[in-house]
């Protein structure tokens, strides 16, 4: 979009450029490859992962919100609207990412191992007139089958058969939605199947767990149109002993098996960040996932904020060369603050730490490195975090036409008072 952009943000602008320039950065060249980069936001934010296949349904299986802030999305039509308020208000074209429990079921009950695109209709034909990119998960929580909480390891075969089928279902959707959308879709497993205290047998649910997703996986689908990808976890509330979807078995089975692997940022030990796996899981996946989220103390999917460990999982994709083998989507969700807000605050840091890699004089820091020279590197790196970084993103947003600087949250409480209020 052409807008005119304010004096003094294209003044503050022109100064960034020359004082990057004589670091050769070239800013516009930043702008315009941040300009290609989309980011997944997961439509879940938006109602507490509440979805819409059974009205009133609860949370649980190791998930859990906290907060009760007015105006959370009751319907699929409310949660589109609420989407397409935050997208106007962050700059660059980004992705939807839909969960199974997300299915609008028209009048008939449809369970979870029957979905198929006709739930999803309403979604794609939305996300096609908007021109946006989707993304999928299946669904395995908040549902009576997940007994005690598994599901594709559950003793039971009829259960497991139950689940294995809502696997391959969701891959037929993700697989419709690429082809509708004329854009691949990510369709990204997950599940909380563990325990709570130590396990007397880690062994079978975890063979159980392979043998079920192999038949999920067994149905060969164009990658064209649709991707898998795992998600592994160290521990979920209710699974503190034991989760048998854990890292090492997932990155065994991606590389083994040939599907991806999602790197989630709240699912190590709390010291651990994901920036530093990206380049090691790489070397062995030609493609990965990336769920950003902020951990604090636990997985408690706080929103995004522009902290070092988010600059160091952006700095990784674009220094290593990764923003075409990287799908970068969001995970998080807080009820106690707008729903919308919390969309565009992380969004918003998302974008703004890849556009701080992107400026990095990466050439110069490389080069001290091989050299030996550590004292230039460092010394460097240090300096960047004052440079006008902010001066660039500020023109970005104006010249992608959205609201510089925090006045977009104007627009979020003005929508807050005309329709979340009256909800
Ligand atoms: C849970 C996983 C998973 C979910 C979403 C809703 O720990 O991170 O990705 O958050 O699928
Ligand atoms: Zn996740």
């Amino acid at each position: 979009m052409a807008r005119k952009i304010d004096g003094a943000i294209e003044k503050a602008y022109e100064l960034a450029r020359e004082r990057y320039a004589a670091l050769g950065v070239d800013t516009d060249k930043a702008i315009r490859v941040l300009a290609r980069v989309p980011v997944s936001m997961h439509c879940w934010q938006g109602d507490d992962v509440g979805g819409f296949e059974n009205a009133g349904g609860t949370l649980g299986d190791g998930l859990a919100v906290t907060g009760n802030y007015l105006g959370k999305a009751r319907t699929a039509e409310q949660l589109r609207g609420d989407f397409e308020k935050a997208i106007s208000l962050i700059p660059g074209k980004h992705r939807f990412n839909v969960h199974a429990c997300y299915a609008e079921m028209g009048g008939k009950r449809v369970d979870r191992d029957a979905l198929g695109p006709d739930q999803f209709k309403n979604w794609i034909a939305w996300a096609k007139g908007l021109g946006i990119g989707m993304d999928f998960n299946q669904t395995y929580f908040s549902h009576p089958k997940m007994d005690r909480g598994w599901s594709l390891t559950h003793p039971d075969r009829k259960i497991r058969k139950f689940w294995i089928e809502h696997g391959i279902r969701c891959r037929e959707i993700g697989a419709a939605i690429g082809k509708a959308l004329g854009q691949v879709c990510v369709t990204n497993l997950w599940l909380p199947d563990g325990m709570k205290d130590t396990p007397a047998d880690r062994r079978s649910p975890r063979e159980r767990l392979a043998e079920s997703l192999d038949a999920i996986f067994a149905k060969k689908i164009d990658k064209k149109y649709n991707l898998d990808s795992v998600e592994p976890k160290l521990f979920g509330i209710g699974a503190e002993s034991y989760t048998a979807g854990s890292h090492e078995f997932y990155m065994g089975y991606a590389v083994s098996r040939g599907t991806l692997l999602t790197l989630d940022a709240g699912h190590f030990h709390p010291t651990e960040g994901i920036g530093d796996k990206i380049s090691s899981v790489l070397c062995f996946l030609p493609e990965i996932v990336l769920h950003v989220s902020r951990g604090v103390r636990w997985d408690s999917d706080h929103v995004v904020t522009l902290t070092d460990e988010l600059n160091s999982i952006a700095q990784e994709i674009v220094w290593g060369g990764y923003l075409d083998r990287v799908h970068i989507g969001l995970d998080y969700f807080d009820a106690s603050i707008n729903r919308i807000a919390a969309w565009v605050i992380g969004t918003r840091n998302m974008v703004k730490a890849l556009l701080m890699a992107l400026l990095a004089p990466i050439k110069c820091l490389k080069a001290a490195e091989l050299e030996g020279d550590y004292t230039s590197r460092l010394a460097l790196m240090e300096d960047m975090k004052v440079m006008p970084a902010g001066a660039v993103w500020d023109y970005y947003c104006a010249k992608k036409g959205v609201p510089v600087g925090a006045a977009w949250l104007d627009e979020v409480k003005k929508y807050e008072a005309d329709v979340l209020s009256k909800r």
